[in-house]
């Protein structure tokens, strides 16, 4: 008897074993839930098949979140298979890694655009597209953020300010989705190793000051915040919404 029996929920973001989305589906298995995956391109569905059916899963849909045909396919391969969607676990990001290295008052037109359109855009594209595939009694929708889109974080750049749309688009996604009872949420996750932060300059150094200035002294993993995940996407947070939840071991609290 798992909390997720009989449920069924999208996870859109795993690249590897180390993606935070992978650390959410297997815990989602572990509580009976459903799964379906999607991925950007075919390289990524390479990875992304065989991790899908270790947790049982066949239902491997592309879709890159830039591509309005992509988009209704998803759409149309959830109705055809399942019908129903009860959650959405959103799990992307990307910006152009020259924005995640220059000046930020050098951030091109091109650049932003990408950046907001694949890590902000994206969450309300996919939310508009699945609502009609959430039941009656609602569903529950998480993305990932970081602390980067309130505070300036040396050369997050324009990913913070996309992770600053990102999380206000959940604000108004809560607001527009609660009347048929679909909640969004945000958790901010802080720094781990996965592939999206590898190459990035310093991020050891950066682990570093995380580890010294955080009040827990635990390594941040991503079952940490899987666990967290699991919460928002369950029934017990039924009255949660709009909510952006840090899970950093409390980095965000401190000043000096
Ligand atoms: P990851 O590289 O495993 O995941 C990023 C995912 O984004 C990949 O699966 C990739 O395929 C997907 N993606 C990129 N462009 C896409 C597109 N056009 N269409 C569809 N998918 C696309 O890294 P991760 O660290 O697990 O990142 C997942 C989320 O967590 C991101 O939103 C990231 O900003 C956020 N986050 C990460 C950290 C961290 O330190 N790792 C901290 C806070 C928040
Ligand atoms: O959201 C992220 C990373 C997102 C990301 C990473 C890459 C690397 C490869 C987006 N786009 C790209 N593009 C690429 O070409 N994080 C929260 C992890 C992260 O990234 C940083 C961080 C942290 C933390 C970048 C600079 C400073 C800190």
């Amino acid at each position: 008897m798992g909390v997720f029996d009989g449920k069924k929920i999208l996870i859109m973001g795993v690249a590897s074993e180390r993606s935070i989305a992978w650390a959410i589906a297997e815990a989602l298995h572990r509580e009976g839930a459903e799964l379906a995956f999607s991925y950007p391109n075919e390289s990524l569905e390479k990875r992304v098949r065989p991790l899908a059916e270790q947790l049982g899963s066949r239902n491997v849909i592309r879709c890159d979140v830039q591509s309005d045909s992509d988009l209704q396919n998803l759409f149309n391969c959830l109705e055809a298979s399942w019908g129903r969607v009860d959650g959405l676990v959103h799990s992307i990001a990307f910006a152009e890694k020259e924005d995640l290295q220059r000046r930020f008052s050098e951030t091109s037109r091109a650049g932003f655009h990408t950046a907001l359109d694949v890590s902000a855009y994206s969450l309300i594209a996919v939310c508009g597209k699945l609502a009609r595939l959430f039941p009656e009694d609602g569903g529950s929708v998480v993305t990932l953020t970081y602390l980067g889109s309130q505070r300036v974080v040396q050369h997050y750049n324009v990913m913070g300010v996309a992770k600053a749309a990102l999380e206000a688009s959940v604000r108004y996604l809560a607001a527009d989705l609660g009347e048929q009872g679909i909640r969004v949420n945000a958790i901010s996750a802080g720094p781990i190793r996965t592939l999206a932060a590898s190459g990035i300059p310093k991020f050891k150094e950066m682990l570093g000051e995380f580890g010294d200035k955080a009040p827990l002294k635990k390594p941040l993993t991503t079952e940490d915040v899987a666990n967290v995940a699991l919460h928002l996407l369950g029934p017990a947070s039924v009255a949660v919404t709009g909510e952006t939840t840090y899970v950093d071991c409390g980095f965000n609290i401190m000043g000096i």
